[in-house]
């Protein structure tokens, strides 16, 4: 949320931010009193400087900067003399609360004991969520960004679930559906409680026709238990809610589909099968299970298809951009057969065999629909405009190749194998750059309606021939799922924040966090990173990562242990937290392979297919040697389509 900057008075230490909505402050106070402050970063670092070279430092004194907008700092000031080898220590404190709350603080850690006692509190938090899955590969890049700081952005995402904004002042606000969805899917294993309840929260958001609010606040449907950051909007009672369903133009085609994903997830990392049971509202009124929710989802993409079966891209698809209307996206068509093979897991897992049946003849009837109308000869197909023009076919001069559609395809287990790996080498020849894969190339220049927004964005930025962050992992998984190890690590690294230190003049962002975006080849400013942290690029590489490159990924019935690594590392080691019990997971690669296992041994019992879940508390070493696999067969609980 972006901050209005009240700068009241600083007689008594404490400087408080006032938000859009009255009952929310921001404030800055200090264990001293401070001698100035200044709350605009323009003012305290001078005209034509940086942070290296501050007006306010150099001058010894602040400017009392304050305004409501603009482009804020938390600045105080306090002259101290300190005597040769004397020292002194102050804190200083920013956080979130009215002067009340600012008070509290301030007089709690005014003591440098509660200082540290707060950050050994906090240092044990992290320890706690990051010791959960801990890697050892032979790449050190890799091993920081998974062992701390993919996590670390995961979290904050799936904390505050975004529309925080400069642009926006707080005016908009909650949950944006498919963001929330994808962020829940990515870390249940550190965060399973949060994560339910951002699912819990969705299930809310859906309409009973099968689609998602795209935007909307949980607290509309009654108390939630978070405290809200902003001025809680009143509860809607049921016989309004039409108000907030604001019918199919307001739709996006794929934000619902990212939830069922959502909640296999969480199951297959908790083992909670009752979940699917829990009663919730849907948003216009009447209730049902988490499963029967998920049914909705399924029913409404299998009924919202265009002219060639092909799901309609109505307001957008995932790429916010595209807004193909009563045209079709091949992206949600492929997103829809990945979900469907995701309740189709849950629904046998359950034991739900009608069901399990149902939906699995939906998938194939989908997957044939999509090899059949979005296969262009090389790769496939973005979509088709509601005029009935093919986009991202080889005709194009523009748009010409798109990333989503195809990892999608492969990514859902629609692609057949050799048009997968076909679609996957255009993607590497035409998208691939050394900062990572563009969305897109060549970038649009001709502002065409029929496609949408994206014809307008200027080419090389953001979905226009950007390197766009969030669905870079989806090319990762796909590689894996072809046993390209190389090529999937050779996409990882392009885009890894931490193997681009050297380029930071470039790169101009912080080398631990993934961005929206980097500038793409067709723009000026090739390179040049913007919006760290808020971009579910985090949770998605995190989750590409560890689960299709190491390849240890839980499964309803077990866990699975399927890595797709380059032919070179001789191994690696992954401790796992799963249902209460470790994993100590060695895999070897004696034979320099990318995929296969060869061999699994838990606690030093050979295993067949899937890792049994232990007991809670036991500690469990598991060895696992990569090569040809011993006995054929499918380990995976999913089917592929081949
Ligand atoms: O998918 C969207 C996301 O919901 C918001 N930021 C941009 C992405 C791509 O358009």
């Amino acid at each position: 949320m972006s901050l209005y900057c009240a700068g009241s008075s600083y007689a008594d230490g404490i400087i408080d931010y006032e938000l859009f909505y009255e009952q929310a402050h921001q404030y800055m106070t200090a264990s001293f009193v401070p001698d100035g402050f200044d709350c605009l970063r323009d003012s305290f670092l001078g005209p034509y400087r940086t942070e290296d070279n501050p007006l306010a430092v150099e001058q010894g004194r602040c400017f009392g900067s304050q305004e409501k907008g603009g482009n804020h700092c938390a600045v105080l000031s306090r002259a101290i003399t300190l005597a040769p080898g004397e020292s002194a220590r102050l804190v200083w404190m920013l956080g979130e609360g009215g002067r009340q709350e600012a008070e509290r603080i301030r007089q709690t850690y005014s003591d440098p004991a509660a200082v540290d006692a707060a950050k050994a509190d906090l240092a044990a938090y992290w320890e706690d969520k990051l010791s959960r899955l801990q890697v050892q590969t032979p790449d050190a890049d890799m091993n920081t960004m998974l062992n701390t700081w993919n996590l670390y952005q995961s979290e904050v995402n799936i904390l505050f679930s975004r529309f925080a904004s400069f642009i926006e002042v707080g005016g908009r606000t909650g949950l944006g559906y498919r963001d929330t969805a994808q962020d829940a899917m990515t870390i249940p294993h550190a965060d399973p409680e949060h994560c339910r309840g951002r699912i819990l929260q969705l299930m809310q958001g859906l309409t009973s026709t099968g689609y998602g609010l795209h935007l909307f606040d949980p607290a509309w449907f009654g108390p939630q238990p978070e405290k809200p950051a902003y001025k809680s909007p009143t509860v809607i009672p049921t016989p309004e809610r039409a108000s907030i369903v604001h019918g199919l133009e307001d739709a996006c085609a794929d934000d619902a589909l990212w939830l069922v994903a959502a909640v296999a997830e969480y199951v297959r990392e908790t083992g909670d099968l009752a979940f699917f049971d829990q009663v919730v509202g849907y948003a216009d009124g009447g209730e049902g299970t988490v499963y029967e929710h998920l049914t909705r989802i399924l029913d409404f993409s299998a009924e919202q298809v265009g002219a060639h079966g092909i799901c309609k891209g109505l307001r957008a698809d995932w790429n916010d951009c595209l807004n193909l209307g009563g045209g079709e996206s091949a992206m949600v068509s492929f997103l829809h057969v990945w979900a469907l093979g995701q309740f189709v897991d849950a629904a046998r897992a359950l034991g739900r065999t009608k069901d399990a049946g149902h939906y699995e003849a939906m998938r194939r009837a989908v997957a044939d629909t999509c090899e059949r109308e979005l296969w262009d000869g090389s790769w496939y197909l973005r979509g088709i405009t509601a005029d009935g023009r093919k986009i991202g076919c080889q005709a194009d001069t523009e748009g010409r190749v798109h990333l989503e559609s195809n990892a999608w395809a492969v990514l859902s287990g629609a692609a057949a194998p050799e048009r997968g790996r076909q679609a996957m080498d255009a993607v590497d020849r035409y998208l691939y750059t050394e900062y990572g894969l563009r969305l897109n190339a060549p970038s649009y220049t001709k502002p065409d309606d029929a496609i949408g927004f994206v014809t307008r964005v200027y080419p090389g930025v953001k979905e226009n021939g950007s390197i766009f962050s969030h669905p870079n992992p989806w090319a990762w998984c796909a590689e894996a799922m072809l046993g390209r190890g190389s090529r999937a690590m050779k996409f990882y690294r392009a885009l890894c924040p931490a193997a681009q230190n050297d380029k930071i003049e470039v790169r101009q962002s912080e080398p631990y966090s993934y961005c929206q975006f980097i500038m793409g080849p067709d723009h000026t400013a090739f390179g040049r990173a913007r919006h760290p942290f808020m971009t579910g690029s985090g949770g998605w590489s995190y989750f590409a990562a560890t689960r299709y490159l190491l390849g240890v990924r839980p499964q309803f019935g077990g866990l699975l242990i399927d890595p797709c690594i380059p032919a070179d590392w001789p191994g690696f080691t992954v401790t796992r937290v799963w249902r209460g019990a470790v994993y100590k997971i060695e895999v070897q690669n004696p034979h320099r392979v990318e995929k296969g296992v060869a061999s699994v041994r838990c606690n030093d019992q050979p295993v067949e297919g899937l890792i049994p879940p232990q007991p809670a508390g036991s500690i469990n070493e598991v060895v696992a040697v990569l090569g040809a696999p011993a006995a054929a067969g499918e380990k995976e609980e999913r089917g592929t389509m081949a």
